[in-house]
């Protein structure tokens, strides 16, 4: 199993998305395993998007993800990090494939609704920037983990 940092952009709360977006992860069957909603400060959100630093939408994007409030969440799958991306969609919106959460619900390549970890190493440090503490997050087991896979394949 592999656990992924995603974050409901300002975009989406403000839209009141919140709901609907946290369901398509949840339909697919990835566990939720932390969950915080925060208007998170300039310096973390900085940090997270420090591999943009050079780029000219850096300031816009700290910006507008400080704006309002953020939902992190914590999640866990196997392959949860690609999973995620291909559920999330093509960067800017507009471009992203119908069926995706940007594709169905988006317009925009800033405001693009979610953000996903591309690599277990982005994984592993901003799930550590976001969710810090041990007690943030919580490893549980699904009653019907046996149905989202195959016990025989995939849970042995
Ligand atoms: P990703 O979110 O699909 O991983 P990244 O290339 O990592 O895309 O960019 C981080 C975020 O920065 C994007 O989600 C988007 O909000 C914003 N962004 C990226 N490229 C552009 C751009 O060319 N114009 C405006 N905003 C951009
Ligand atoms: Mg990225």
């Amino acid at each position: 199993m592999e656990r992924t940092l995603v974050l409901l952009k300002p975009d989406a709360v403000q839209r009141g998305l919140i709901g609907k977006i946290l369901g398509r992860f949840e339909d697919k069957g990835l566990k939720i395993v932390g969950l915080k909603l925060r208007k998170f400060p300039a310096a973390l959100l900085e940090q997270h998007y420090a591999a943009h630093k050079e780029r000219p939408f850096f300031k816009n994007l700290v910006k507008f993800m400080g704006s309002g409030p953020v939902v992190a969440l914590a999640l866990e799958g196997k392959d949860a990090i690609e999973v995620t991306r291909k559920l999330m969609g093509k960067t800017n919106a507009r471009q992203a494939e119908p069926g995706t959460i940007r594709g169905d619900l988006g317009m925009s390549f800033s405001n693009n609704l979610v953000h996903g970890s591309d690599s277990a190493e982005a994984a592993k440090t901003e799930l550590a920037l976001f969710f810090p503490g041990a007690e943030e997050t919580v490893a549980w087991e699904p009653a019907n983990l046996g149905w989202i896979y195959s016990v025989e394949e995939e849970l042995r």
